[in-house]
């Protein structure tokens, strides 16, 4: 076993529909670095909370589990809230998330999409691209 580094790069959109205008929408992007040393042990690798258009907030939370054959899975959810406020506790959607990143440097790509499945039109899309190479 070697120490693996861990790199996620999250690109999201978010639309808040609107039924009179315009539509409100976000892009934003975060990359995170992780060193992962211990097989079986799950490490928080991203916390991701935004809210945009006065009504919408994404909530995603991943971790990352060192396997032992070097590949690494991340787990997590999406949520998606959508209300009064960006700060409201509606949730509308959601999603789990769960794939497996090849040892080797390998882009390991995981695309998906938030529907507010209760009252609307709103969503968020996801774009996770990630990559699992020896620290050292
Ligand atoms: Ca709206
Ligand atoms: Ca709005
Ligand atoms: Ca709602």
């Amino acid at each position: 076993m070697s120490d693996r580094r861990l790199v996620v790069t999250m690109n999201m959109h978010g639309v808040d529909h609107e039924t009179f205008g315009r539509n409100e929408e976000t892009r934003r992007t975060e990359v995170r670095e992780t060193i992962l040393s211990n097989p079986n042990q799950a490490m928080n690798v991203l916390e991701f909370i935004h809210g945009w258009g006065g009504e919408c907030r994404l909530e995603l939370r991943l971790t990352g589990t060192l396997l032992t054959d070097n590949t690494i899975r991340v787990q997590g959810n999406a949520l998606l809230f959508e209300g009064t406020s960006e700060g409201t506790g509606d949730l509308d959607g959601q999603r789990d998330i769960s794939f497996l990143i090849p040892k080797g440097g390998v882009v390991a790509q995981h695309n998906f999409r938030v529907n507010n499945d209760d009252e609307g039109d709103d969503f968020a899309d996801v774009q996770l691209t990630c990559t699992n190479s020896v620290f050292e």
